[in-house]
């Protein structure tokens, strides 16, 4: 394996810092012990914990306004992925990649995905894309996709997200994440029940065409493009549709797809009680799907997110396997350094979640102590999990601080040498 940092720079960077590492875990450990938790048991957990990166986010984002690419960032998936595995081995949480299509298409995915074993990295859910056209498309997308009123144009998305399947079955994925863009602009463009029907029909036939291990993960999104209603709006819209799929069909969570103030935490318990919880794209929100990074909003929400899913795994009841992803935009960062603080926060929250004395949590719910019960969620947040974090990292050959290795290796002054440029111009990608 050929990865792309130094490691005699991570070795060099650690050994600087190992002395007060130790020191602050120790100190920690201390700490939890008098609560009666062993820190090296929580330690495991996290370094048993990863989440995906998305292809899409190792580029610079842009709004649709304008976007501001910097020199270096990559052009094509083989350069998203070798940024992908720069964060990898530097924060050794991110070993697979959420792969887009058609942006992500090469003609031999047998060679890309030992390209990214080469680096370390395997493969998340692949996603289609129906809520742009591509050049040369026979039909457009313009009046949706898998809703469309024009037969063709349902059956074009139909069969690539059939595509997407069989190039996720080489790659070595098992979930097919379904957003679509569909929906209306103005009351009346078209009728609610019957563009559902449209879109169960046609999702339906992606069901169908599923291998017997893969999922199908349907994303909400309440708003945008479309701005009146969209098709698949919300939870309830998914989990009915997911219903009636069958069931591969999962719905999958992007915390930016909610209406205002909408309690998520509240919804992951909602769909995981139904059998129906697959997944998440995390992301941080202030107004609406902003794809802010991770934690840099609302840490307290991603708390409660990973705390629902502590008590989910502790009662699987149909299973318990959601697959864990970040699709954010990254506008006015480097992209490497907010996914390796991003991946960081994600993991935070689920150390924290861990420490959550959920004996304690239990007795108060069901004594109706509700300070007590609100104080064993207080205690385990406010807890600075970092010296545990790092101490996984390092154990796994990542860095103390991922992101002074990262500026210290020069790495994007490098690529800004080797790279083509980006051009201008709006839009995610
Ligand atoms: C959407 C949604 C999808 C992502 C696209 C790029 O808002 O979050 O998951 O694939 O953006
Ligand atoms: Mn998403
Ligand atoms: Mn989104």
């Amino acid at each position: 394996m050929t990865l792309p940092m130094s490691d005699d720079l991570i070795a060099e960077h650690n050994h600087a810092g190992a002395a007060a590492l130790e020191d602050d875990y120790a100190s920690l450990g201390r700490k939890l012990a008098r609560s009666g938790i062993d820190i090296d048991a929580i330690k495991s957990r996290v370094a048993g914990f990863s989440v995906a990166v998305p292809s899409w986010g190792a580029g610079r984002g842009g709004t649709r306004f304008a976007k501001f690419p910097i020199a270096g960032e990559p052009t094509n998936i083989h350069e998203k992925l070798e940024d992908c595995a720069v964060i990898n081995q530097l924060g050794r949480n991110t070993p697979r990649v959420s792969p887009h299509f058609p942006w992500d298409k090469v003609s031999d995915y047998k060679a890309l995905r030992e390209e990214a074993a080469e680096l370390g990295l395997g493969w998340d859910a692949v996603n289609s894309n129906t809520f742009q056209d591509q050049l040369g498309q026979a039909h457009t997308y313009a009046n949706g996709s898998l809703s469309a009123q024009d037969a063709a144009t349902r059956q074009q998305a139909v069969d690539h997200n059939i595509e997407c399947i069989e190039i996720g079955v080489q790659l070595g994925s098992k979930d097919l994440t379904v957003w679509v863009g569909d929906g209306t602009n103005f009351p009346g463009q078209q009728d609610f029940a019957r563009s559902l029907d449209r879109y169960l029909d046609a999702a339906g036939q992606i069901h169908a065409a599923l291998p017997d291990d893969w999922r199908m993960l349907l994303e909400h999104k309440m708003f945008e493009p479309a701005f009146y209603s969209t098709v698949i709006s919300d939870w309830g819209s998914s989990i009915l549709a997911a219903q009636e799929l069958g069931p591969k069909a999962k719905c999958l969570v992007d915390l930016g797809h909610h209406a205002p103030n909408v309690n998520i935490e509240q919804i992951v318990a909602r769909l995981h009680r139904f059998g129906k919880l697959g997944g998440f794209h995390f992301n941080d929100s202030k107004y609406g799907d902003d794809d802010l990074d991770s934690g840099s909003i609302n840490p307290h929400q991603l708390f409660l997110v990973f705390n629902e899913l502590i008590e989910a795994e502790q009662n699987p009841r149909d299973g318990f396997n959601p697959s864990y992803m970040i699709d954010q935009s990254h506008n006015v960062t480097d992209p490497i350094e907010s996914m390796l603080s991003s991946a960081e926060a994600i993991a935070q929250c689920f150390a924290k979640a861990s420490l959550v004395d959920r004996a304690a949590l239990h007795h108060a719910q069901e004594t109706n102590d509700t300070m007590m019960a609100f104080q064993a969620l207080r205690r385990a947040y406010t807890i600075d999990v970092a010296p545990i974090l790092a101490k996984a990292r390092v154990e796994a050959g990542g860095a103390i601080d991922p992101i002074a290795v990262y500026r210290q290796s020069q790495y994007r002054a490098r690529k800004a040498q080797e790279r083509k440029a980006v051009g201008l111009g709006a839009g995610i990608v």
